[in-house]
């Protein structure tokens, strides 16, 4: 009884501590150093740039709606600046990260704050760079916990990974970036696919390295992966296992089991995987492209991980792994097939508030274009450059922020003309497209009211064959209502939508082809990026900006900027 007593005590303390030290050790401030570092994959050694020296960067926690500040110090050869994927940062868009729409770079020697405010969001999120190429080893996890008292809407995982997929050139990136644009054509591919910056088994070299995640048999596992990966949508399968997807983007969803799912580049999914298979084998997490430029590279570009069962027979590791069953790079049913099932969750913690009514519809082709070459051949189609655009304008950077602009109203750095519609209505989805390439060029955003409920219908065209593109909005979250593969039909379509569960997303894959429609309240006053996540794709010109406009109270428009933001041009004698 006395003993009881005691161990009852003890467990009280020991328990608290360890809740206390949980809070302590997650609710603080970061510190990054950005610096060149050299990593060897693939036998190949370079310096890459990255986080406090780590590859895949720093996870950073939170409990949902926490501010955590961090200060950035740029201690790298490059201009740098960093952007928190899916926190949409509640008037404060000072913090949110693209170059030229909302800061100008953080340039070598110099430093910034960043201030993240997290409201709804709880899950996984991330962050990467996001001016040149530099996202390719600049990322890394956030992860959002429910507030202490409040749990996951799912039984709580025995334990939980990151897992991140990714993507390494065996050259320096900024040298692939400055290449494809001098000469106008396509970027290189990349030498290899990667989960948590390690290629895996089937790629040279890389083996000894790959990824291990340990499980013992009857536990579950919440998995919280991110693609971070620059060029392409990835299936995924786990030999054997069940993935049940239970929140993605930061938000709870429906489950939904399925023995492999697409993540798109920028998209971000919780998963719970059950280790319910014999321990004596191990299985591979196994990650290739879907519908990839090259269908070349198909086969030797399969990166994996292992899951191996703990506690298991000592010979386990003689045994190799077995490998799982993927979907053909090129089923695009099993693509649309499992985007498209994902559903909000009804009683996930925050309300279902999907806008039943419209002010505004927007529809927004995607095209890749040509744009004429500057110089005497450019390795685009029949010499020109490649281009992307949305309704035909390929978006320009300005020289300083838009942000910056809008606040100081300085003129001339952007329009306010990105049209309602497509300038031409044509056959966007025609198998032999009649209408001409070209496209031109632009900075052009989008104005919206303070809570105008909006509509966006984004449409895929044929020009150059079209690709999927996974379109990313900043600042917000927006219900994916519908979609389909040919053209959108106003009459027809709306007819389809799920107003009653859609998710809610912030990067959605637009089929090859196809078109999707999402719905939000504008109700995040500021100067948001909305763009492709392939980085191809957004370099060259698949952006727009959505400028909301203040609402009618000070706590409803824009925070004022912190006290220094980076400079918009370098300093004469500078601190290189
Ligand atoms: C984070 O930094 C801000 C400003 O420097 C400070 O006000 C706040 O107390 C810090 N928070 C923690 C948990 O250290
Ligand atoms: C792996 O290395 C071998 C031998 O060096 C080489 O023949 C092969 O092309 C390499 N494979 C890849 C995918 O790099
Ligand atoms: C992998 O590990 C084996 C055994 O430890 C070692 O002999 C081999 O050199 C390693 N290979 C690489 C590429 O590090
Ligand atoms: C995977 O899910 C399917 C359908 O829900 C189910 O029939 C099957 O038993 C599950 N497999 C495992 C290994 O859990
Ligand atoms: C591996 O372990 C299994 C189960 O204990 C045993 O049957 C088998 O003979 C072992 N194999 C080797 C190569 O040791
Ligand atoms: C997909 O590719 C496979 C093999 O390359 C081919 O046999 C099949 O017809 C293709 N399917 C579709 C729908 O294009
Ligand atoms: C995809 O689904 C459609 C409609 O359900 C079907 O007609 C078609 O054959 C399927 N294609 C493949 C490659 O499975
Ligand atoms: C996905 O495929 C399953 C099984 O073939 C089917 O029941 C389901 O309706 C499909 N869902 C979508 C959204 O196409
Ligand atoms: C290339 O030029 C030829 C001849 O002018 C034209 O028929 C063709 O459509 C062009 N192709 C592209 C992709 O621009
Ligand atoms: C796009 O703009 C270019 C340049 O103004 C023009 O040549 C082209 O016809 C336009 N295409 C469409 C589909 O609007
Ligand atoms: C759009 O759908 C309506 C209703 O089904 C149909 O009458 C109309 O022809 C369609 N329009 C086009 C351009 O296909
Ligand atoms: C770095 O940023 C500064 C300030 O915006 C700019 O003037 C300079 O051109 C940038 N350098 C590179 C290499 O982009
Ligand atoms: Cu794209």
């Amino acid at each position: 009884m006395k003993y009881t007593f005691l161990f009852l005590v003890l467990f009280f303390f020991i328990f608290h501590g360890l809740f206390l030290g949980l809070v302590q050790s997650i609710s603080r401030n970061y510190t990054f150093i950005v610096e060149d570092v050299p990593y060897t994959r693939l036998c190949h050694t370079k310096n890459i740039m990255t986080v406090n020296g780590q590859f895949p960067g720093p996870t950073l926690y939170a409990y949902k709606g926490d501010t955590i500040q961090v200060t950035v110090y740029n201690r790298a050869r490059n201009n740098m600046t960093i952007h928190w994927h899916g926190v949409k940062q509640p008037r404060n868009p000072w913090s949110d990260g693209p170059e030229y729409i909302t800061q100008c770079p953080i340039m070598p020697g110099d430093e910034f704050t960043y201030t993240l405010i997290l409201s709804i969001e709880e899950g996984t999120l991330w962050w990467h760079a996001h001016n040149d190429f530099l996202r390719a080893t600049v990322y890394g996890a956030i992860v959002i916990y429910p507030v202490p008292g409040t749990t996951y809407p799912y039984p709580t995982p025995d334990e939980e990974h990151v897992v991140i997929l990714g993507e390494w050139w065996n050259e320096d990136v900024i040298e692939v970036l400055e290449r494809a644009l001098d000469t106008g054509g396509g970027f290189e591919n990349s030498d290899a696919y990667t989960i948590n910056g390690q290629p895996g088994d089937l790629y040279n070299c890389s083996s000894n390295d790959t990824y291990k995640i340990q499980v013992e048999y009857g536990r579950t596992y919440l998995l919280r992966m991110i693609n971070a990966d620059m060029s392409v949508g990835l299936f995924l399968s786990v030999a054997n296992h069940n993935l049940t997807l239970v929140g993605s983007d930061g938000i709870y969803t429906e489950p939904l089991t399925s023995d492999y799912i697409v993540i798109y580049p920028g998209e971000t999914m919780d998963f719970l995987l059950e280790a319910n298979q014999s321990p004596e084998n191990r299985y591979y997490m196994a990650a290739r492209p879907f519908e990839p430029l090259d269908i070349n590279l198909i086969d030797n570009r399969t990166t994996t991980a292992i899951i191996e069962y703990i506690n298991s027979f000592e010979n386990q590791s003689s045994t190799s792994p077995i490998f799982p069953l993927l979907p053909n790079y090129n089923d695009t049913n099993a693509s649309t097939n499992f985007t498209f099932s994902i559903r909000g969750l009804l009683d996930g913690g925050h309300p279902i508030e999907v806008p039943t009514e419209i002010d505004r519809r927007i529809l927004m082709t995607l095209s890749l274009n040509e744009l004429p070459c500057e110089q005497q051949v450019c390795e685009g189609p029949n010499g020109t450059r490649l281009a992307t655009s949305t309704n035909n304008i390929s978006f320009e950077d300005p020289s300083i922020s838009i942000l910056e602009a809008y606040w100081k109203r300085i003129g001339g750095v952007y329009g306010t003309q990105f049209p309602d519609n497509p300038p031409v209505f044509f056959d966007f989805t025609a198998e032999n497209q009649t209408e001409s390439p070209f496209t031109r060029r632009g900075t052009e955003v989008k104005v919206l009211n303070y809570d105008e409920r909006v509509e966006v219908v984004y449409q895929g065209t044929s020009l150059l064959g079209g690709e999927a593109h996974p379109m990313h909005i900043h600042g917000y979250s927006f219900y994916v209502i519908g979609w389909g593969l040919g053209n959108f039909n106003a009459t027809r379509d709306p007819l389809r939508y799920n107003l009653m569960n859609p998710p809610l997303k912030n990067t959605i894959g637009v089929p090859r082809n196809g078109w999707v429609a999402i719905r939000f309240a504008a109700h995040n006053p500021g100067v948001w990026f909305l763009h492709c996540h392939l980085e191809r794709h957004m370099i060259w010109g698949m952006d727009t900006v959505f400028l909301v406009k203040n609402g009618p109270s000070p706590s409803t428009s824009l925070l004022p900027p912190p006290q220094y933001m980076p400079p918009c041009v370098a300093p004469l004698r500078g601190v290189f």
